[in-house]
């Protein structure tokens, strides 16, 4: 329901009503806006803003794994690695082209991550320096992404709940193949089970950060659960997310680094203790472990990019000349 061009101030007004109380109404209902619905504006940005980020993260997220392909321990595990880490970048593709079809270019998207001005996942600025990592990351890292994107799925633009749904199925392989990794290693030697732990011990609580700030301290969730976008605060799917992991760490046979960690009859959900949020600032401000490497790396990749695009520009040109011919 876009307004046509020519209409006065006054009709535009008056379109413009009617389209918030259709779009309110497609909210209420729990129905789907697609990208030729009319939106408010702040909808439009908040989603740019959540799935240009989410979009990043997981090109980002490549950079922690694709270390380990040349170095995984057998060609079975180097397969698995290479398949998951491909499928990191066809998740980044999906919300790119998800949040193209809100108006903001690809191009775009990505000189603002380079310019180092947009935000990805804080988790992807830890270091792995064990193969050990590679289980943690799938256990720990996928298994957050899955809590927190399985509402996603049914986020009220259509677009982004569409693509999560082909990402999570995904992210589940991707959570499995990482246990069986760990779960490997915690049947193996006593070296091999230090290394776990100690990978679980480094990963734990930069994981339970992925859902972001507590509830009282995040500026968005209100509005974007309203708007059907965000189904559950941060700290529900953090709970969630411990109340799933305790009992795999039992059959893993590892511990969860957290004293404190103990279920609480009464609220039925375990307590833990306070995350350090100043180390979560520190990342999110870019002095995390790998918050240089990781811009620098990126930045390498797309000049090395920079003849496939030309190339494809090029052949672009060409094809539309061709046509204009043929016509
Ligand atoms: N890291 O008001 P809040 C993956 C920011 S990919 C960095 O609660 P919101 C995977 C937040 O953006 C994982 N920044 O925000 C890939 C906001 O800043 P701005 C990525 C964070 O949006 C490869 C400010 O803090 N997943 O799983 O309501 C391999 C205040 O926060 C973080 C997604 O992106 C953080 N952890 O809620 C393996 C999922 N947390 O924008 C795995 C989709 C918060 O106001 N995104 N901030 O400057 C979401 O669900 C939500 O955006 C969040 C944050 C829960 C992350």
């Amino acid at each position: 329901m876009t307004a046509p061009a020519d209409l006065s101030v006054a009709s535009r007004e008056e379109h413009d009503e009617a389209a918030q109380a259709l779009f309110d109404d497609l909210i209420a209902k729990d129905s789907r806006i697609e990208p030729r619905d009319w939106m408010p504006e702040a909808y439009r940005k908040t989603l740019i803003r959540q799935i240009s980020q989410h979009a990043h993260s997981e090109i980002i997220g490549m950079q922690p794994e694709s270390n380990w392909i040349t170095r995984a321990p057998s060609l079975k595990r180097k397969a698995i690695l290479m398949a998951k880490v491909q499928d990191e970048a066809g998740h980044g593709l999906y919300l790119y082209s998800a949040a193209q079809t809100l108006g903001i270019g690809r191009e775009e998207m990505m000189q603002q991550l380079i310019d180092g001005k947009a935000r990805y996942s804080s988790i992807f600025n830890y270091t792995t320096p064990t193969w050990a990592d590679m289980g943690a990351i799938g256990w720990l890292v996928d298994g957050a992404a899955i809590c927190n994107q399985v509402p996603l799925c049914r986020a009220s633009y259509g677009p982004y709940g569409r693509a999560m749904v082909r990402i999570c199925k995904e992210e589940s392989f991707h959570q499995r193949q990482g246990f069986e990794i760990l779960l490997e290693l915690m049947q193996g030697s006593e070296a091999q089970r230090e290394m776990a732990q100690d990978a679980v011990n480094r990963w734990y609580w930069p994981s339970l950060m992925m859902f972001g700030p507590p509830d009282d301290q995040s500026p968005n969730s209100a509005q974007s659960m309203a708007w059907n976008i965000k189904r559950f605060s941060n700290d529900e799917l953090r709970q969630r997310f411990v109340g799933m992991l305790v009992p795999q760490a039992e059959v893993l046979g590892v511990t969860l680094p957290d004293p404190n960690l103990a279920w609480n009859e009464e609220r039925q959900a375990y307590d833990m203790s306070e995350i350090d949020w100043t180390e979560f600032n520190e990342v999110l401000a870019g002095r995390g472990p790998a918050n240089a490497e990781r811009l620098r790396r990126r930045r390498e990749a797309h000049d090395d990019g920079a003849w496939v695009r030309e190339a494809a520009a090029e052949y672009a040109r060409k094809q539309a000349e061709r046509e204009k011919a043929v016509a």
